[in-house]
């Protein structure tokens, strides 16, 4: 196996004998299969569009559900794949045969293989082929056919690296457009772009670095569409953040712990356990579900359990309920609590139940909640002996920062608000990201500083005052990492108040990325232009300094001193 899709891979290289995040190499080739033959029907599904007018909803959803489901930490079930890569070939044909009932034959020329994919055909040519693929074995043994080191081997590091940048900054994106779709929200140029850059990473254009390039900002274009869409499916179905504090103390009583971040899956989870003396807490990325109005009116939804990700182990074994992951991320699970866990949508995990929609949507946590009944919950002692913590506050989106925006305004004008610092993107378990946890203790107390994503955790619990002469916090959670979009209208708004553009803001990003939803949000922030982003702890393995001269000369991108958060700090006050 081979895989550098996020940032702890192993020695900042890539993992080759298992994934520092326990992904065996059956799993990794499995992924590649399936991403290969998605390839294939996406480029289909491209031609279709625009060579027949033909859209095909089922084949859309399935695009990008499949695409989420290889996102780091999403999916290790095997038999999942298996899955996937049958349900590929499936619909590929069926659209292959609306395109032939249509009278419309593609060029021979479209199916040509590129010789990054080696020994294997076009991706639209194996998905019809009839190889006899029986099971998990015979899968693997195509999937390890289908990874990196053939493109690296024809296309050299760099190109074969900026491929993949297109392709993880699709997957962070395909992963939103698919929580937005659950809310019913979805956009058709959204899939066309990312069909249409599938198609291209099949195209002999795809050995372009230019081209390749600026399909990437393209992807950074269409995430943005994306995470406004995602924000305002959130906001319409469950109103807009409002400040609100939440408690991390455990109650008495039956109890289930959501975690990832489907905010749909937690409003369908609260509706079914109303009334069944089960209190629900979130975790991780969930946190700032407690901000929605139409998600804190449930009595049930007490508090928030736990920290980042990469505590889970620790949390989730501590934890006397039943555990919901509604997405990433998710580690393979201990046996302490293996029995208490339940995957849902494109998430898996072997030997777990996991949990499917029917065909409209709806999900039935009835095998949740009968487990949350049977496990002890926090008990009256537990709960006496358990540490008080403070309550913390989330809720502060694009609209509760806005509202508040004239004070922020005057503070900045008057100098009693000298910087803002945003600080968004994952946390993570190495050593360097002790940076991030640093660097919040180096600044002045006349700045402030927005988070948004589970790098939150590093502060989320700690009193950081309120910006002087005001009553507004210096510490405001945005929210998710796809508030980013949040962060970006609120970076927009004040840089017309100062007639500016977001560059010339006394605001530095400094971005803590993991996986493949934050690959996304920096091809957005590059796409919009925005410069001088601190990224970090450590460069992306899959940019070969090469390619991070590119990003550096265009965009002044500037790797986190991760040894001197003091001299960082300096430089961004600067
Ligand atoms: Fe964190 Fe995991 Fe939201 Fe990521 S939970 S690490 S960038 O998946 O998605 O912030
Ligand atoms: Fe390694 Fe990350 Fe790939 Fe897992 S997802 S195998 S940790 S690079």
């Amino acid at each position: 196996m081979m895989c550098y899709q996020c940032e702890q891979t192993k020695g900042g290289v890539g993992c080759t004998d298992i994934g520092v995040c326990g992904k065996t190499p059956e799993v990794a080739a499995l992924q590649d299969l399936l991403i290969y033959t998605v390839k294939g029907l996406g480029s289909l599904a491209h031609h279709a569009r625009t060579l027949a007018g033909i859209e095909d909803q089922e084949v859309n959803t399935f695009i990008n559900g499949a695409i989420f489901s290889t996102l780091t930490n999403v999916n290790f079930a095997d038999d999942r794949f298996v899955e996937f890569v049958n349900d590929c070939r499936r619909l590929h044909v069926q659209l292959a045969a609306k395109l032939t009932a249509a009278g419309v034959t593609l060029p021979a020329s479209s199916t040509a293989s590129q010789p990054w994919f080696g020994s294997m055909p076009h991706p639209m040519a194996w998905n019809t082929q009839s190889v006899a693929l029986t099971g998990v074995a015979d899968m693997i043994e195509v999937g390890h056919q289908t990874g990196i080191a053939a493109r690296q081997e024809v296309l050299g590091e760099t190109l074969a690296g900026l491929q993949e940048l297109l392709m993880y900054g699709l997957k962070g994106l395909a992963a939103y457009a698919h929580h937005a779709e659950a809310l019913g929200y979805k956009d058709p140029a959204v899939y066309a772009n990312v069909q249409e850059s599938l198609a291209f990473l099949c195209s002999p254009e795809a050995a372009d670095v230019g081209a390749v390039l600026d399909h990437c900002f393209k992807a950074g274009a269409t995430n943005f569409r994306v995470m406004e869409m995602l924000s305002n499916a959130h906001t319409s179905t469950f109103g807009h953040p409002v400040p609100t504090p939440v408690s991390l103390n455990p109650l008495p009583g039956k109890a289930i712990l959501v975690t990832g971040h489907d905010m749909h899956d937690l409003h369908m989870l609260l509706e079914q356990t109303a009334g069944k003396g089960i209190n629900v807490y979130t975790h991780g990325e969930m946190l700032p579900a407690h901000g929605y109005p139409g998600l804190k009116k449930y009595p049930h939804l007490v508090g928030h359990f736990g920290g980042a990700w990469y505590r889970q182990k620790v949390d989730f074994a501590g934890f006397p309920g039943a555990i919901a992951v509604t997405t990433n991320c998710v580690l393979d699970p201990l046996q302490a609590y293996k029995d208490n866990i339940f995957t849902i949508n494109e998430t898996g995990l072997s030997g777990v139940p996991h949990i499917r929609a029917d065909g409209s949507g709806h999900k039935d946590f009835g095998a949740i909640i009968e487990r949350a009944l049977e496990l002890p919950g926090f008990t009256d002692e537990d709960v006496a002996k358990a540490s008080r913590k403070k309550d913390v506050m989330v809720g502060f989106g694009h609209n509760a920062v806005l509202s508040v925006a004239p004070q922020v305004i005057d503070a900045i004008q008057t100098g009693r608000l000298e910087h803002i610092f945003l600080v968004g993107g994952c946390d993570g378990s190495e050593p360097q990201r002790k940076y991030y946890s640093k660097l919040y203790q180096y600044m002045p107390s006349n700045t402030m500083v927005l988070t948004l994503g589970c790098g939150k955790f590093r502060i989320f619990d700690q009193d950081f005052g309120m910006l002087p002469g005001t009553n507004i916090p210096r510490l405001l959670d945005m929210g998710q990492c796809n508030d980013a979009y949040s962060a970006l209208v609120v970076a927009t708004e004040l840089a017309k108040v100062f007639k500016t553009d977001v560059n010339l803001l006394p605001l530095s990003l400094d971005l803590s990325w993991f996986e493949q939803k934050a690959v996304a949000v920096l091809l957005t922030l590059l796409h919009l232009g925005v410069r001088n982003i601190r990224l970090g702890p450590r460069l992306p393995a899959f940019l070969t300094p090469e390619a991070v001269s590119v990003l550096v000369d265009k965009f002044n991108l500037i790797p986190a001193n991760v040894v001197d958060p003091a001299a960082d700090m300096k430089m961004m006050m600067q």
